[in-house]
């Protein structure tokens, strides 16, 4: 079980605003250019965000992970915000792995990192156990935090095996971040959730985010077992049955909603940064 000595703080809330699925023609309240992805950002560092998940597009809306845009969009939102600046590491399911691992060369504060290959819809998302401890060695090397991210029961085994082998990340806490109800991955609901925190390393905290339906079973979980939250366009286009999500303010509001009702109010970047041991670069 986690110890729980850091998840009484208050509730971090990260936001996942673009992802690489997602196709602008249809969902054009997905921020795309870098000027809707600070705009979106000032709106959830309002809303409650501490954190920011950020994956980009190229200048016809599509996934890229082209580094000078990676250089320009930490920039910018360090500029704009005091929101804890993670790079995707895993991009789109098409994208290498020496792209991915030059990600880090963008000089994020945080990264993902996932801890194993998961079936991805008709896709398969690749993370090997080669690739994960290239990009794990890097972060230690570069400086830069790593959230863990966990899509299976698998990946659980994979992170305890990372830190046998390589050590404690940079910043010296674990922090993980539960992706349920990926078809392929951990289905998204509570009883799963339950399951899965208690087979994280002991000192950890994490966070969850169940992608469409299960958004709110898993949002309302993880408040319920002292964790997290993550949300955003990422993971859900949809509020609720037949309503598109508006913008990803709303998303990140609802879910300080839920954290100030149970009493665990929302944590500023600041509080964040301390909990994950990500220095301040402003
Ligand atoms: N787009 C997915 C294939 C991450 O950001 O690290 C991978 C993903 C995970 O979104
Ligand atoms: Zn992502």
């Amino acid at each position: 079980m986690t110890d729980g000595s850091k998840a009484g703080l208050g509730t971090m809330i990260t936001v996942a605003p673009t992802g690489a699925e997602s196709d602008k023609a249809a969902v054009p309240a997905l921020p795309v250019t870098l000027d809707e992805l600070v705009t979106t950002a000032k709106e959830c560092r309002a809303a409650g965000a501490a954190v920011i998940h950020v994956h980009i597009r190229d200048h016809e809306a599509k996934p890229t992970l082209d580094l000078d845009r990676l250089k320009d969009t930490v920039h910018a939102l360090r500029e704009a915000t005091d929101l804890i600046v993670q790079l995707s590491t895993g991009g789109a399911v098409t994208d290498s792995f020496e792209r991915r691992l030059a990600v880090l060369d963008a000089g994020p504060d945080a990264c993902s990192l996932t801890c194993g290959t998961v079936n991805f819809g008709d896709d398969v998302f690749m993370n090997p156990w080669g690739f994960m401890k290239e990009l794990y060695a890097k972060t230690q090397q570069l400086g830069v935090v790593p959230e863990f991210e966990l899509f299976d029961f698998g990946h659980i085994a994979a992170l305890h095996r990372l830190l046998a082998e390589l050590g404690d990340p940079y910043g010296g806490h674990v922090h993980c971040d539960l992706v349920m109800g990926v078809p392929g991955g951990m289905p998204g609901n509570a009883a799963t959730l339950v399951q899965a925190v208690a087979a994280l390393p002991r000192a950890a905290t994490w966070s969850a985010t169940g992608i469409g339906r299960s958004t709110l079973p898993v949002l309302f979980a993880a408040v319920a077992a002292g964790g997290h939250l993550r949300v955003g366009m990422e993971d859900t286009i949809s509020y609720a049955r037949g309503r598109p999500v508006a913008g990803n303010a709303e998303l990140v509001e609802r879910a300080a909603a839920a954290a100030e009702l149970a009493q665990r109010p929302v944590m500023s970047p600041a509080e964040a940064r301390a909990m994950l041991g990500v220095p301040d670069h402003h």
